[in-house]
């Protein structure tokens, strides 16, 4: 009688068979884009980071445009307001230097949503945050960054997103430009409120210091003292690290200025236009821990000399036409991803640096042909 069913039934087992491979392949196919989230899906290996291609097979899009981005949902406006539990924050805690591959840090927070939103449960978020992370080839740092920058952010009661903006080969690395480019992608995403532009190397260490920004023209530094400057900071108009601006703040001055490629001095820019515009610098209160920052070690890119030409050139006049407002970018790829958005870009230096006076230019072509460096 069985051998009857089996012999009966063979063809029907095969196809049976079939249904079921195809349903596990259907399934896998299903978790792994539900982990990734992207839109289209033509492999690239070439010129990608090694952040993506470490933890995962980077599958990338050809034809970006921004309308293939998700648009985060809304909050349901019924909800109360959230608050923060100050007891449940744990004041000043020393970083962990502990470098974990991207998979077991996802798994670390289950309960984030696509694209690296974290949402607090129950109550209608003040605020809703991108923070927007500069990056080229600093993966340990990245991943120290979210493992320790995460549960502080969860114990505020935060709703933030985290970008990361990666600058990609063929340029010098330009840290306004990307912090420049996080603003502009994010807004296309998602009605944010606050945009907190933080360092990959730069992590605060005290949860007491809210991320959130100031109200009219206070933009806020979150920073009062960094561990290697026997936390100071090395000179009072000093922005660097983590600051943040509300939309109508950065839109205000233009955001960054997109000029400084190579190291330094975009920070003091920003400094002179927040300034020009009559804005303050707002900090946490000064004797305390809570302003304080760890910075993650890393050999020093050498110091553009010409950085100073631009600076000095900087008026209203030619930061209002040299910032957002100018920006010249490719988006190569974007990746919603767990703990954060992915956002790869690649900049035509040359092309950004004619809007610059032909004086300074030329110092930056004796500077690169001094130090061949790309
Ligand atoms: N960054 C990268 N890759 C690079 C260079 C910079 O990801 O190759 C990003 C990263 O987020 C980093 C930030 O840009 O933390 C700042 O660059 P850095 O860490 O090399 O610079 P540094 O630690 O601090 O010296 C920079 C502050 C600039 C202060 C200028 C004040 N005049
Ligand atoms: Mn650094």
């Amino acid at each position: 009688m069985f051998r009857y069913i089996l012999k009966r039934s063979s063809p029907f087992r095969g196809a049976g068979l079939i249904l079921v491979t195809f349903g596990i392949v259907l399934i896998v196919k299903g978790l792994y884009y539900s982990n990734t989230h992207m839109r289209s899906y033509d492999v690239v290996q070439k010129n990608v980071s090694n952040l993506l291609l470490g933890d995962i097979n980077i599958r990338a899009q050809t034809n970006y445009t921004s309308s293939t981005t998700i648009r985060q949902e809304r909050h349901d406006p019924i909800l109360p307001v959230c608050e923060i539990d100050h007891k449940a924050l744990k004041g000043r805690e020393q970083i962990t230097l502990t470098s974990q591959s991207l998979i077991s840090l996802e798994s670390m927070f289950p309960e984030s949503h696509v694209g690296g939103r974290f949402q607090p449960k129950g109550c209608k978020p003040k605020s809703r945050i991108a923070i927007i992370i500069p990056f080229r080839d600093r993966e340990i740092h990245l991943k120290i960054y979210l493992s320790n920058v995460i549960p502080k952010l969860r114990r505020q009661n935060a709703d933030f997103t985290i970008y990361v903006v990666e600058q990609a080969p063929g340029s010098h690395f330009n840290r306004g430009m990307m912090r420049n480019v996080g603003f502009v992608e994010a807004s296309k995403i998602a009605d944010y409120d606050c945009f907190i532009f933080n360092d990959v190397d730069s992590i605060f260490e005290d949860d007491r210091n809210i991320f959130r920004c100031g109200r009219d023209n206070s933009v806020r530094h979150l920073v009062t003292g960094v561990d290697v400057f026997d936390y100071k900071l090395k000179y009072s108009i000093l922005v660097g690290g983590i600051i943040a601006f509300t939309p109508a703040q950065f839109r205000k001055v233009n955001g960054y200025s997109n000029f400084y490629f190579d190291w330094g001095a975009e920070d003091d820019d920003i400094y002179y236009r927040t300034e020009r515009e009559n804005m303050v610098i707002e900090r946490p209160e000064k004797n305390s821990t809570i302003g304080f920052m760890s910075t993650l070690k890393h050999t020093r890119d050498p110091e553009a000399q010409y950085r100073f030409n631009i600076l000095h050139s900087r008026t209203n006049e030619t930061s209002h036409n040299d910032g957002v407002n100018s920006l010249k970018y490719t988006v190569k790829m974007v990746s919603h991803k767990k703990l954060f958005t992915w956002i790869y870009v690649s900049v035509d230096e040359d092309e950004v640096l004619k809007g610059l006076d032909i004086r300074i230019r030329r110092k930056i072509a004796a500077y690169r042909a001094k130090t061949k460096k790309t």
